[in-house]
């Protein structure tokens, strides 16, 4: 049997109905090759870091794979296409964004791929669902998941959407 890896991806969307998109993506993901979802935090509505567009809805996932690293984000983009997704705008709204946040203990830096993502340890919308399914994560080189969500801002809101559910909607 092939080696299995551990990864977390980043889920999001805010285009068209970003939950179908969200609950969708996770049916693909599963079947892919070798993956299974291992975790899945709630789904949040965060506020959008970059140009104007409505609020998006993140997720993050742990999988259980036997694909490298390429391999599973060309499948994760195929996912991406499959749903429509164009790139027009950099952070741009998105029907479905999916992005390797972490892979074992892999640290890479390409043109095409860089884990961990490097954007991550900046983005409550990325740590706060992270936190949900991993909640002793110690990110190298940049510290503990809890002291990272601290030192983010704290008027980028993520809710969960359960939350809102109760009626908490601001
Ligand atoms: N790429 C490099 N490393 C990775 C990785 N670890 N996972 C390359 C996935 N892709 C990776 O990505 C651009 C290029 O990054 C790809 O060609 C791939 O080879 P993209 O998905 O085409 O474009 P993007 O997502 O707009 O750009 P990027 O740089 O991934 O953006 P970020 O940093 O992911 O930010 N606000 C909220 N609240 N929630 C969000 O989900 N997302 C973004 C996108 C901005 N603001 C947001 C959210
Ligand atoms: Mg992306």
């Amino acid at each position: 049997m092939s080696q299995l890896f551990i990864s977390y991806i980043a889920l999001g969307s805010n285009l068209e109905d970003p939950i179908v998109h969200l609950n969708e993506a996770l049916l693909e993901i599963k079947a892919l090759p070798n993956t299974k979802i291992t975790q899945a935090s709630q789904f949040y509505r965060t506020k959008p870091i970059g140009p104007e567009q409505p609020d998006i809805i993140n997720a993050v996932i742990k999988v259980e794979t036997g694909l490298a690293p390429y391999d599973l984000l060309h499948a994760l983009q195929k996912i991406e296409l499959e749903h429509g997704r164009e790139r027009i705008i950099r952070f741009g709204a998105r029907t479905l964004d999916l992005d390797i946040l972490l892979f074992n203990d892999v640290q890479m830096n390409d043109a095409e791929l860089t884990i961990p993502h490097p954007r991550m340890q900046d983005r409550n919308f990325v740590l706060i669902p992270l936190k949900e399914i991993a909640p002793d994560l110690h990110l190298a080189p940049f510290g503990h998941i809890d002291d990272l969500i601290t030192r983010n801002d704290p008027e980028d809101y993520v809710i969960p959407l359960d939350f809102e559910a109760l009626g908490n909607k601001s």
